[in-house]
């Protein structure tokens, strides 16, 4: 089996700017601190870079509060990337903004055209890419996905996000090649059926967006009973404060497109 799905040569990140402040959120639980939130952001690239990867660090975008969360405007395969269309409105600006910067490090660059979709919503495994719909990701945007991956052999299956979870990926990651790490409500749906799941420690589900990336595994700080479930399991990871973005309902994933363009 081939690692593709966890092996990469390149991440792009988008640092926050001051009107993250205006971000996103499911439920206010305070402003979230810049200062501190940029320190986090440089231990996350630091992480990424122990592994050998060239990171490319895009500058603030303060017309989009949420364009830190870089992941949800793009889907970055090896064969090309596809620019997304996010379903939240103040977020929709974003994805054109990241488009040169693929058209950089890609020769092919394709575009959502229609409907909604969110690159949290997508996980993408050796085997099939995984597609949540969900409040951001809807059935025309999920067709799209569909239209521009078959060409290059990918098959799309369709699951659900949970109600009241923002993105599929908000409750699971790939680990490696056959394992999952996932909440319980969400590996309860059966979508990872033939699949090695790994499940978050009650009480710690914000814990399940992490990523694995080359050899490490980056997990946000503050859950250590999943902590150590998964150094048990013989990962190496790598825990990152997320106190800031986790305010905005970001993770780990969510702070970074990863690839190996061809
Ligand atoms: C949003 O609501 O869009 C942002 N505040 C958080 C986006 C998190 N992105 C992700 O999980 N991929």
């Amino acid at each position: 089996m081939s690692d593709q799905s966890f092996r990469f040569s390149h991440a792009i990140t988008r640092r926050p700017g001051a009107s993250i402040t205006a971000g996103l959120r499911a439920v206010d639980t305070g402003a979230p601190d810049l200062a501190l939130m940029l320190r986090h952001h440089q231990d996350y690239i630091a992480a990424l870079r122990e592994t050998g990867a060239t990171v490319v660090e895009l500058d603030p975008l303060e017309a989009y509060p949420d364009s830190v969360f870089v992941e949800d405007t793009a889907l970055c395969l090896p064969e090309g990337a596809i620019v997304m269309r996010p379903g939240a409105p103040s977020r929709l600006g974003e994805a054109a903004e990241m488009a040169p910067q693929l058209r950089r490090l890609y020769s092919e660059v394709a575009q959502v055209e229609t409907g909604f979709i969110e690159g949290g919503d997508i996980l993408v495994t050796e085997r099939e890419i995984l597609v949540g719909s969900s409040a951001r990701t809807n059935a025309e945007g999920i067709a799209e996905l569909v239209r521009l991956t078959a060409p290059w052999g990918r098959t799309v299956r369709e699951v659900a996000t949970p109600p009241g979870v923002l993105h599929f990926k908000t409750d699971c990651s790939l680990l490696d090649a056959e394992t999952i790490l996932a909440t319980r409500r969400l590996d309860a749906s059966g979508c990872f059926a033939g699949y090695r799941v790994i499940h978050v420690a009650e009480g710690e589900e914000a814990a399940a967006n992490s990523i694995r990336f080359n050899d490490l595994a980056l997990t946000p700080a503050g859950f250590p009973r999943t902590a150590e479930a998964l150094d048990k399991a013989g990962y190496d990871l790598r825990q990152i404060g997320n106190s800031e973005c986790a305010k905005l309902d970001g993770g780990m994933s969510c702070l970074s497109l990863r690839f190996t363009p061809r």
